[in-house]
């Protein structure tokens, strides 16, 4: 009998459970916008602006030029280029790099929805973009398969994208070096979506270690050649690296633990969901 109870309660809570985590039945949900490839400061130029969508019946209609705009602001003037949607993403192409130093918005406007006729909520975002190349900034990307979750690989943003032929292991192009001075070598990955360099150890780096990443200024936009502003002052003519000591932990919600910084300047302002790397496996 009072198996017959426990088994009766049981059903119950996990009934209770099921209905909150998941619902009462299928439901499917309207298109849901949720991330953007670039930020709200220092936007590179040569952006292919991507807005990553959730479509639960694609693909998704009315993708156009009249529902999908960037606008060069204040004037809002309609800047030209190539929009589509391809897999579940919204892509707009301008059709010549962006003015530096101008603010524009772009904006996803009411008339787009799926299959099932699932209408998509306008979204706007506005940004301003750069006028100089610099690193966005750097993090660790852990192993989250193990535990605990070590760090083979790092990260780093750049405000637009790289000559790819600078991101090598190099004085004046980057290095790691270990508290004892011992060189961390490393390939790089380069994903231009993001303008993201990814450095790749083959063996973790320790945790709790200190470590010294220095960036430029040797690498160049590939944009229009320009040098690398490593210590984010505006100029290049300083010829300055980006040069950074850190550690990191054990805590797996903690990103880089930035203990002292030569030319570390603010982080740049970031829009509320950016995509990762994640976002362009
Ligand atoms: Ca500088």
């Amino acid at each position: 009998m009072n198996i017959v109870i426990f088994k009766i309660k049981n059903f119950i809570l996990f009934s209770i459970i099921i209905v909150l985590f998941i619902g009462c039945g299928p439901e499917e949900h309207q298109p849901v916008a949720k991330c953007l490839n670039f930020g709200v400061s220092n936007v590179r130029r040569n952006l292919h602006l991507i807005l990553s969508v959730s479509v639960a019946r694609p693909p998704l209609e009315g993708v156009d030029s009249q529902t999908v705009k960037l606008l060069r602001l204040p004037s809002e003037t309609q800047v030209p280029g190539t929009i589509y949607y391809s897999n579940d993403r919204i892509i707009l192409i301008p059709d010549n790099p962006l003015n530096e130093s101008t603010q524009y918005r772009f904006e996803i406007n009411e008339g787009i929805s799926d299959v099932s006729g699932k209408q998509m909520d306008p979204i706007y975002q506005e940004f301003t973009t750069g006028d100089i190349f610099q690193v966005y900034y750097v993090d660790v990307l852990r192993n989250y398969s193990y535990s605990p979750a070590e760090v083979y690989s790092i990260g780093i943003y750049f405000s637009e994208g790289a000559n790819t032929s600078h991101l090598i292991f190099g004085e004046g192009n980057i290095t790691v070096y270990d508290e004892n001075n011992m060189a961390q070598f490393f390939n790089v990955a380069y994903y231009d979506d993001v303008a993201l360099a990814v450095l790749n150890f083959d063996y973790p780096l320790e945790m709790d270690k200190l470590y010294i990443l220095r960036i430029g200024p040797y690498i160049y936009s590939n944009l229009d050649g320009e040098m690398l502003d490593g210590d984010r002052d505006n100029q290049v003519s300083d010829m300055e690296a980006f040069e950074m000591r850190f550690k990191y932990s054990d805590d797996m919600g903690a990103g880089i633990d930035i203990l002292d910084s030569i030319t570390f300047a603010q982080p740049y302002n970031e829009s509320i969901s950016r995509c990762f790397l994640w976002e362009f496996d």
